[in-house]
């Protein structure tokens, strides 16, 4: 296998899908504390108001808050070295405004990065992962408002400042892209001020979803600026939930439609974040959908000295854009765009697709001048089954590895073609909640943990087939 050595290999979670202790040690509430679980056909719920008996799955997630010695040390086991986790900024800041973290908040995160350094992992820390404080919701509306960026930049700055020497490599907001699109409003920029609902509810303008993102692009480059002033070894990413499409036929229209579709859905937040100014399409797009951007004095200056040093996406799915009116719709939670007929889907309709995944890394390597690149996100849901065998528990779960053997060959290929890919962390790693569905029942883990969506189990781990796969597939690559 193509991989260097210094590969990194490992899992990748947030805070708001796994740590659970959504109110212990003076934690405030988080937007996704507010959403209720849902399913393939059933949108998750937004509740203004916390209903004291209806579930919300991330307050108690796959409680790492309680678990994280035993799973870091799984993590080592399986060969890992390096552990995506988010922050939660609510658990530090709890309702963003406060001018010092608070104490229990940051000795858990000094616990958990000693923990990860005893095991010889390396941490990939996402700032913001649909983690805004609903505190911030209720007051700002959130990314609405230009007084985000203060407020993020607090939380961002206090992080960086204390955890500099521990955590070398950070992102900003998690697949911030998807704001561009309604999809993004509810867990990404946040714009539901008042609102009670299904997410499948929430429409915004496009005025008020690219002024959001335009405050998230500030933010984000304000923090980054900060770090290559103050600690130039650090890494500093975008990342973004990379939405790979294909001209459904080749009809010169389709092949604009697609391209057009890729620019708005997986291009325009990367552009400003890789290259420290808006694209020379933004102006029409915003001309033509009613957008005036809030460009105060400074913004420009701020975008172009604030430019990542990292490219990070997630990869799970492609689909197919066309102007036909005979396309099928994919199906699902998440899922944008158009079915492909050479390709099959999982049970929640995401298309797979490995060689689109070797596709993004070399498109995205051409775009930014080979950049460095880490696959962030990229694994497998699906239902599994706890079976008894010999009085031991086990999860057969061969649908896992084949997903992720293939998607490991095309990142093998893509290296081959000379794309500067430094690691891979596949999501999940260990069952948590679904950020779409909020459900337990679509699992991505190589660990399973024992909860459920009607409020039962113990959480209890298991070492899935998949565990073993995975920890033979590292050991492979590395050539042990
Ligand atoms: C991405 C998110 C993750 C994660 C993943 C899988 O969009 O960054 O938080 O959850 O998708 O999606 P889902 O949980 O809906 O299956």
């Amino acid at each position: 296998m193509a991989f260097p050595k210094s590969f990194y290999w490992g899992g990748a979670t947030a805070a708001n899908q796994y740590e659970g202790g959504w109110n212990l040690d003076g934690k405030g509430e988080s937007v996704c504390d507010h959403m209720r679980g849902g399913n393939v056909s059933t949108p998750r719920q937004m509740d203004e108001q916390l209903d004291p008996n209806a579930l919300y799955p991330s307050h108690v997630a796959t409680d790492f808050y309680h678990h994280y010695e035993e799973d870091i040390a799984l993590f080592a086991e399986m060969g890992w070295n390096m552990f995506r986790m988010s922050i939660n900024w609510t658990r530090l800041f709890p309702t963003g405004e406060e001018a010092e973290p608070l104490a229990a908040g940051v000795e858990f995160y000094d616990k958990v990065f000693a923990c990860c350094k005893k095991h010889g992992i390396e941490p990939l820390v996402t700032l913001s992962h649909y983690e805004t404080p609903y505190a911030l919701v209720e007051k700002y509306n959130a990314w609405a408002d230009r007084k985000l960026i203060d407020c993020f930049f607090t939380y961002a700055k206090f992080c960086l400042d204390r955890w500099h020497g521990t955590v070398r490599y950070w992102l900003t907001f998690n697949e911030v892209n998807t704001g561009f699109m309604d999809l993004g409003c509810v867990l990404s920029s946040s714009l539901i001020q008042g609102f009670t609902g299904t997410m499948a509810e929430v429409h915004r303008t496009p005025n008020e979803r690219l002024n959001a993102l335009h405050h998230q692009f500030l933010a984000g480059a304000k923090i980054v600026k900060y770090a290559h002033e103050h600690y130039p070894e650090l890494m500093m990413g975008n990342m973004t939930a990379f939405m790979g499409s294909y001209p459904l036929t080749c009809d010169p229209a389709d092949v604009l439609q697609n391209e057009t579709e890729m620019r708005e859905w997986s291009w325009y937040a990367s552009d400003v974040q890789v290259r420290g100014h808006y694209p020379q399409y933004a102006k029409r797009y915003w001309r033509e959908n009613d957008v005036q951007i809030d460009l105060a004095e400074g913004d420009e200056e701020l975008l172009a000295a604030g430019k990542v040093d990292m490219f990070t996406f997630s990869y799970y799915m492609s689909s197919t854009a066309t102007t036909h009116d005979d396309g099928e719709m994919m199906q699902g939670n998440m899922a944008m765009g158009g079915k492909n007929p050479y390709l099959k889907a999982s049970d929640w309709g995401w298309q797979i697709d490995p060689i689109g995944l070797r596709i993004a890394l070399n498109q995205i390597a051409d775009r930014y001048d080979n950049i460095p690149m880490f696959v962030v996100e990229n694994g497998f849901g699906a239902f599994d089954e706890v079976v008894v065998e010999d009085g031991v528990e086990r999860v057969h779960d061969p649908y896992r590895t084949d997903y992720l053997r293939a998607h490991v060959e095309q990142m093998g290929e893509a290296i081959e073609d000379g794309v500067n890919l430094l690691g891979y962390t596949w999501w999940g790693g260990i069952d948590l909640v679904s950020a779409g569905t909020g459900e337990y029942a679509k699992r991505y883990g190589f660990i399973y943990v024992d909860y459920h969506d009607d409020g039962s189990g113990d959480g209890h781990r298991v070492r899935k087939d998949s565990f073993y796969d995975y920890q033979k597939i590292i050991a492979e690559a590395r050539g042990e």
